[in-house]
């Protein structure tokens, strides 16, 4: 059933770290097909989250232990499991570096929901102590460890804000000159200049310098993905078994904007565009994020090349043409609600992405089969939803209003 194992370059043993999440399942799956060794590391704070929030996936995910033995017996392949936080268990960590001698790590394992990270001091104040200490740790330790290991982390399109003056935003550098005190004008690059847009944002804009500093000091090398808004939720590998089948955050705190707007079409819930929905953002579907990772394991840096990034998006979309665009496709009403987050009404979004181009990625948009496909699968699990769940309910200040169509 190794259906891509002739694209294999060499096989390597990696560890996915946040393994059993949205973007993390399906990338498991994905390199354990592709051959390598995958041995996954994931705390399951996603799914206590969801206890706490009282809100479940849309699909019927399956327990971690049913994940693997499936996967199993339909692909050959056995994955590894160990249940660990990376954030407050860092000897443990060490040790399965020390025993697994891993040649890559892949980073998911981070609290990743902006409104979740925006819902009380608590939500702020965990996510930035799981975000920053768990990213540290995981670099603490491969240095700790001794061993030539890659780490591939996920990042964000949010660490750059959204608002670019016209300029397209390159891949994590800013070219600059500066004046010297001779007078002499100098080119230079640095890192580019961050904006975060919540608490979440933030944490990413923190794991940049943690990475800079380990790769200057240390010489890890490091790939950081800035990765645009994912959409979809099955990929070649989660289609194999139904009990293999990927999570589908739809609730007002995990539920990303264009699997929202088409799960609301689907449950005949008003679609809950915030404010004009003027906000430009970078959008990729989920299939093509794991082969995005797939190539950056392919692409390692050198000890000596400085962090490389990488912007992992395909296109960019407004949000009111997004819905407008699900609304023409289901026959969805658009509802127009407050905007509980504190970010621009309105912005251009120009993105380079030509270094993934170069490296092979063949760009999956959004084109309607696929939005089509996301619809059915909202259809059919559609008696699983809690439409109390929908409303996005957590503002950024204390003064602002949820996101709630009117007629709630
Ligand atoms: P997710 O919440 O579904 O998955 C994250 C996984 O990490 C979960 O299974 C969770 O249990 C685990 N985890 C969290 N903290 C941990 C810890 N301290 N120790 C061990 N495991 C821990 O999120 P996702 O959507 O799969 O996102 C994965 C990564 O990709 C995140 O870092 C996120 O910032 C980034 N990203 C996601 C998107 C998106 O649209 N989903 C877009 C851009 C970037
Ligand atoms: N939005 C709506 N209606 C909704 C939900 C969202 O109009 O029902 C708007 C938001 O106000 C925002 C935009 O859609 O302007 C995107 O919101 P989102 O929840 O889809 O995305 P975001 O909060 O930015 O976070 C998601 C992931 C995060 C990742 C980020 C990539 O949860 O992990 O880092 O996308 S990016 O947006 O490129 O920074």
């Amino acid at each position: 059933m190794n259906l891509e194992s002739n694209h294999l370059q060499s096989k390597k043993k990696i560890i996915v770290l946040g393994g059993d999440g949205f973007c993390g399942w399906p990338t498991s799956l994905h390199l354990s097909n592709l051959g390598h060794e995958v041995i996954i590391i994931d705390n399951l704070s996603r799914r206590n989250i969801d206890n706490e929030l009282e809100a479940e996936s849309l699909t019927p995910i399956q327990p971690m232990g049913t994940r693997l033995k499936v996967w199993e017996d339909v692909s050959g392949q056995k994955m590894g499991f160990y249940n660990i936080d990376i954030a407050e268990e860092y000897d443990h960590l060490l040790e399965i570096l020390h025993s697994e001698q891993p040649d890559v790590i892949v980073h998911f394992a981070e609290q990743r929901s902006a409104p979740y990270s925006m819902k009380s001091p608590k939500h702020k104040r965990y996510t930035v102590n799981n975000n920053i200490n768990g990213t540290h740790n995981v670099l603490c330790a491969i240095e700790d460890s001794g061993l030539d290991i890659h780490l591939v982390h996920l990042g964000t399109m949010g660490v750059y804000g959204y608002g670019t003056a016209g300029m397209e935003i390159p891949e994590g550098y800013l070219d600059i000159e500066v004046t010297t005190d001779s007078g002499e004008r100098v080119q230079q690059q640095i890192l580019y200049p961050t904006n975060p847009g919540s608490i979440y944002h933030m944490t990413k804009t923190q794991d940049q310098l943690l990475f800079h500093y380990y790769n200057k000091n240390d010489n890890l090398r490091i790939t950081d993905l800035h990765q645009g808004i994912v959409w979809g939720t099955n990929t070649i590998e989660t289609k194999m078994d139904e009990r293999l089948i990927n999570r589908f955050d739809y609730d007002g705190d995990y539920g990303t904007v264009l699997n929202r707007f088409l799960m609301q079409a689907a449950v005949g819930y008003p679609i809950t565009v915030h404010g004009t929905g003027g906000q430009t953002r970078a959008f990729i579907h989920i299939q093509d994020t794991v082969r995005c990772i797939e190539l950056a394991i392919e692409n390692p840096p050198a000890r000596e090349d400085r962090v490389m990034i990488f912007n992992q998006m395909t296109e960019t979309h407004r949000i009111n043409d997004l819905a407008k665009l699900v609304s023409e496709l289901t026959g969805g009403e658009i509802a127009y609600v407050s905007n509980p987050r504190k970010e621009a009404a309105e912005n251009d979004l120009h993105v380079k992405n030509d270094l993934f181009l170069s490296k092979g990625l063949n760009p999956t948009t959004l084109d309607n089969g696929l939005l089509q496909e996301v619809t059915e699968i909202a259809q059919k699990y559609s008696h699983r939803a809690d439409y109390s769940k929908i409303p996005a309910k957590s503002t950024w200040t204390k003064e602002q209003q949820p996101g709630i169509p009117d007629a709630e």
